[in-house]
């Protein structure tokens, strides 16, 4: 449970985007279930003057990811696509930072700390505690909570606001078990109070 939440304290909402809720290119099961609970700890963030942060996947139409160049993945998150659009759903403020990654045709960027400066930002922010949500469990957010414990922030994995693609059954749990090994703490709490 969360007592409180203040000072030193961010938000990072990894990929919510149409692509990867059901109805997407890449759909991940229930993918859109985590949007309510994503929600509230928008509202709080934004009540508190938190820093708010929310990557999205933003390929172009080559992508090496995609699997008509090889990747392991059907085309996805094309830039300027409804598609690569963050769900509807989503409230995200005004002053939310947008981290775009994946728009290297030949390099994929599972983790929002990959190449951009997000790390930086946080730093100039003075987060030093970090609420990851989104998805998919097992892809970027696994790769981006395991880049911001190595970062040096306390990452909280909001367990009930993912949710795992698993390309391969086990996957999720999986990536569970290696994002705690990294020093995450996985919180099975919906929310600040709940
Ligand atoms: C993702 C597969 C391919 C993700 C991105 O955001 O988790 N998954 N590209
Ligand atoms: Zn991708």
């Amino acid at each position: 449970m969360v007592e409180e939440f203040g000072s030193g304290d961010g938000l990072l909402i990894v990929d919510v985007q149409n692509d990867f809720c059901p109805g997407g290119s890449l759909a991940v099961p229930e993918g859109d279930e985590i949007i309510p609970i994503l929600n509230r700890w928008l509202a709080l963030a934004r009540e508190a003057n938190l820093p708010i942060f929310a990557s999205r996947d933003w390929h172009p139409e080559n992508h090496v990811s995609f699997r008509e160049r090889g990747g392991p993945w059907p085309p996805h998150c094309i830039q300027d696509t409804q598609g690569a659009a963050f769900h509807p759903d989503l409230e995200l403020p005004e002053q939310s930072t947008i981290i775009s990654k994946g728009a290297d045709p030949d390099r994929d960027q599972y983790s929002a700390f990959d190449d951009t400066e997000l790390a930086k930002r946080l730093r100039e922010e003075d987060v030093s505690r970090l609420w990851v949500g989104g998805l998919a469990q097992d892809v970027c957010v696994r790769a981006s909570v395991m880049d911001g414990a190595r970062e040096g922030f306390e990452v909280h994995l909001i367990l009930p606001a993912t949710r795992p693609v698993e390309a391969s059954p086990g996957d999720g749990d999986r990536a569970l078990e290696e994002m705690q090994a990294a020093g995450a703490v996985i919180e099975r709490s919906a929310g600040p109070g709940k």
